[in-house]
């Protein structure tokens, strides 16, 4: 978490000092700003709400965010982030994932609408839901 959060910030001051540069037109400088003022605060929601791509973290033995609501057709990436391995296994066994190491990814695109309960086949107890939005 401030892993990105730093990141984000640092790219914000990179631009920011690029659009204060005595070369760059009047134009883009503007357009440089308006990008600086949308970019950072919009940047995750962008990129999960257009439809293609959306993220679960799997951290001490909880899939973050537990529910994750998506338009049809994302695709979902899980991402280890414990020390041991886990899975990633649809409630009917529609899908399921291989053991995921630590830091690496499991992905799945989900192009039909419903609510998808999974879990850990490792750890039962670990569950969580995708919510397909039409
Ligand atoms: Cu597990």
């Amino acid at each position: 978490m401030s892993r990105s959060q730093s990141s984000r910030h640092g790219r914000t001051e990179r631009l920011a000092s690029i659009s204060k540069g005595r070369f760059v037109p009047l134009a883009l400088a503007s357009s440089l700003a308006v990008f600086c003022l949308v970019l950072p605060p919009h940047a995750a929601t962008a990129w999960a709400a257009d439809g293609k791509v959306a993220a679960v973290n799997i951290d001490n033995f909880t899939f973050t965010p537990p529910v994750l609501t998506i338009a049809v057709g994302t695709t979902v990436t899980w991402t280890n982030r414990d020390d041991i391995p886990h899975t990633v296994v649809e409630n009917d066994r529609n899908f399921r994932s291989a053991a995921i190491d630590t830091d690496e990814q499991f992905s799945h695109k989900f192009n039909t609408p419903g609510e998808i309960n999974y879990f850990c086949s490792l750890h039962p107890h670990m569950t969580g839901k995708i919510v397909v939005k039409p």
